[in-house]
């Protein structure tokens, strides 16, 4: 395997990152998920583009305009042969001195892995994955802006530990007035009365590149769609549910807190926009070269 390290291309082995780079001593950086198919990257734009506006609301600088980084991005799969996976993108503030302050940190880190990732097995998509909410609040957007997909994903991984205690596939976030923000790593859609409701980014969800996608595809579809602030209650007494994700992709929920949602089957909203998705992901993007 090798990755994108700082301009370069190293075997994996030798691509290593300092004990005093601040991504890892303090969670100082940001990151992104992306997918390719088939060839060609899934919303690559999309993604850099989130990532630059991370970046810019932490004032971190990264070392090369958009387009370099896609074209790395572009060159890390290629170096690795592959047509089908996951990329994880990541700048950190670099390497520094003990302390906080970012002044000690004149280089940040660029790194990019190609490589594969299977989040749920099949199952999951064809029976739904189980819910359950989490005690952990999504952080508020006084202490970070939820919109930086920063490295301190501590506070999702708390409410990821929570829903694997309680067996369960994914764990729903609520924001600090109690309103659902979006799962751990993903973003949720209730349907109810053949219109699509998910909660606004002001509720604390991630401005998802999926999210936006299935946006996309709802009104091809000439279904409504809108951003409404959801609760709990809207969850259970949903004709259905579903997840997105870069990971996840769109996967159905059928279960929050051990009520059923509906008849506990993926719904034909959500099998609906899953075809659609897969044809989307596999007739689109940048092709890899
Ligand atoms: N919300 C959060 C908090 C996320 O981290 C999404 C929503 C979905 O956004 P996209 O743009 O991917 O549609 C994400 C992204 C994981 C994992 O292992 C998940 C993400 C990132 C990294 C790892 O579950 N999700």
């Amino acid at each position: 395997m090798k990755i994108y390290l700082n301009g370069k291309l190293v075997p994996k082995g030798q691509a290593a990152v300092s004990v005093f780079d601040h991504g890892l001593l303090y969670g100082d950086g940001v990151f992104e998920g992306i997918r390719f198919y088939a060839g060609r990257v899934f919303r690559l734009d999309d993604h850099v583009d989130r990532l630059y506006r991370s970046a810019r609301a932490i004032a971190l600088t990264i070392p090369m305009t958009p387009d370099e980084l896609s074209l790395a991005v572009l060159e890390t799969i290629r170096a690795n042969g592959l047509q089908d996976g996951y990329v994880r993108l990541v700048v950190t503030r670099g390497e520094g001195s003990l302390g906080l302050s970012p002044k000690s940190c004149p280089n940040p880190t660029v790194f990019i892995i190609a490589s594969t990732i299977t989040l749920y097995p099949d199952e999951m998509y064809q029976r739904g994955l189980k819910l359950v909410t989490c005690a952990t609040r999504r952080i508020a957007h006084g202490a970070l802006s939820p919109m930086v997909k920063s490295l301190n994903y501590l506070n999702n991984i708390m409410a990821k530990i929570e829903a694997e205690q309680a067996g369960a596939g994914e764990g729903l976030m609520l924001n600090e007035q109690g309103y659902v923000a979006e799962c751990t790593g993903d973003n949720v859609f209730v349907v109810r009365d053949g219109r699509i409701v998910t909660p606004p980014i002001a509720a604390g969800a991630l401005a998802g590149v999926t999210r936006a996608v299935v946006f996309e595809l709802a009104r091809s579809l000439g279904i409504d769609i809108r951003e409404e602030n959801i609760t709990r209650y809207d969850i259970y007494t949903a004709d259905e549910c579903f997840l997105t994700g870069t990971a996840a992709e769109i996967i159905p929920a059928v279960e929050l807190d051990a009520r059923l949602i509906h008849d506990g089957k993926p719904g034909p909203v959500t099998l609906r926009l899953t075809g659609l998705f897969r044809e989307l992901t596999r007739t689109t993007g940048t092709p890899i070269g």
